[in-house]
């Protein structure tokens, strides 16, 4: 009698998979690009995205397709050098562990896609079915959408990823399947269309690849030269959404001074008058990696991009603007660029251009010319819009940054 009363104890256990090990999350496939145009383009790609709840500047232990519960908190011990802040843990585990997104050097919680931030970068033949299975399974427990910006949904209006207005959010711990055709082709994105989700990292590109190449450029490989830019701040976003949406303005400075003391940050305008900075600016990155400036112009040794070109090519760069506040200036040092495409819409080219504009959502694809350059790295900058020059002095110190040179050309 006792030896069967132990046998459905056990059982029991195995049912609710507390006991025997079972884990019923959804396997995550580490790949950062789905390449669709691998198959023909009449088959249906399959892509599964896990959305989850994880820490920027953290690695994590990825075995069988499951994510271990710990992570493993790093630092950058020298430029681009991140080093596991645990002495106890054998520097050979490192090589084994994948990290969401270093962004600007600073820990925060973030949203990522399959253990990366920004998400999987997918790629599809024109009019190709995509079909996306998306996992929430975010620590907070809210519900979330991915809609496919740029996506016309023709005969597929409930795929259109709008939470409440086009279907229920997906609720913790539930999937939604996106089952629509990619087109138009050109440069898109993806992003969470809940909350303030987006700005924590649930995003990534969606390119649509034209099925002849455009003879204005010769090589054109969206799998590596598609940058994502974005804007980043210290706070995750619904704390800047709060202060900025309560009016209150930003008020971060308060909790380190006295409360008769405090400063609440100034918005900050563009040279025509333009608000353009109502929270602060912190950092910017181009595809999760970026230098934070402190108030000396000082960079931190966070990591940033690179993009390998070779002399005597054109490229096809895609840019997609993902901000949550400020526009940001494009250029590439000693570089112009020639743009043929916003908005994933082809436009009669525009050659010898200094920088593009992006506001959020804006995509442009640019030209670059690599042909009679000197063999060296070139800086790629993102900046941002404002007129600095007339304010006072404090402002100019909580503002911290003036120019943000995030990443490389070489
Ligand atoms: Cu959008």
């Amino acid at each position: 009698m006792q030896v069967l009363l132990l046998v459905t104890v056990l059982v029991g256990c195995c049912v609710h998979g507390v006991l025997c090990g079972v884990d019923n999350r959804p396997k995550i496939d580490p790949r950062k690009v789905w390449d669709c145009t691998e198959l023909h383009p009449i088959e249906t790609c399959h892509i599964t995205f896990v959305v989850e709840s994880l820490l920027s500047m953290t690695f994590y232990n990825i075995t069988d397709h499951r994510r271990e519960w710990r992570g493993y908190r790093a630092a950058f011990t020298s430029p681009g050098k991140l080093s596991l802040l645990r002495d106890d843990v054998h520097p050979s585990l490192m090589e084994k562990l994948v990290m969401p997104a270093s962004v600007d050097g600073f820990f925060r919680p973030i949203i990522a896609i399959n253990t990366q931030m920004p998400g999987p970068t997918i790629i599809a033949h024109a009019d190709q079915f995509l079909s996306i299975t998306v996992y929430n399974e975010l620590l907070d427990v809210k519900g979330i959408s991915v809609h496919w910006h740029g996506m016309h949904q023709m005969g597929s209006t409930r795929m259109d990823g709008l939470a409440y207005i086009t279907q229920r959010p997906i609720m913790p711990f539930q999937s939604f399947r996106y089952q629509f055709k990619a087109a138009p082709v050109g440069t898109h994105w993806y992003h969470a269309h809940t909350g303030a989700q987006r700005t924590d990292g649930l995003l990534g590109a969606l390119i649509v690849k034209e099925s002849t190449t455009d003879n204005r450029y010769t090589i054109d490989l969206p799998d590596q030269h598609t940058l994502i830019l974005t804007d980043w701040f210290q706070e995750a976003s619904i704390e800047v959404y709060q202060q900025v949406q309560s009016r209150v303005r930003f008020w971060k400075e308060m909790q380190t001074k006295l409360a008769t003391h405090y400063t609440v940050y100034k918005s900050t305008f563009a040279p025509d008058g333009t608000l353009i900075g109502y929270a602060p600016f912190w950092s910017a990155t181009i595809n999760g990696k970026g230098r934070h400036y402190n108030e000396n112009g000082e960079a931190n040794f966070a990591d940033i991009s690179y993009f390998n070109v070779v002399p005597n090519q054109k490229y096809r760069f895609r840019l997609i603007g993902t901000q949550s506040i400020y526009a940001l200036r494009f250029s590439i040092e000693g570089h112009k660029l020639m743009v043929i495409s916003t908005d994933g819409f082809k436009i009669n080219s525009i050659a010898n251009v200094d920088y593009v504009i992006l506001h959020s959502g804006e995509r442009y694809d640019v030209v670059v010319d690599t042909s009679g350059k000197d063999i060296r790295d070139y800086w790629i900058l993102a900046e941002t819009l404002e007129d600095l020059t007339n304010l006072p002095y404090d402002i100019r110190l909580e503002h911290g940054l003036v120019k943000n040179i995030p990443n490389v050309l070489r």
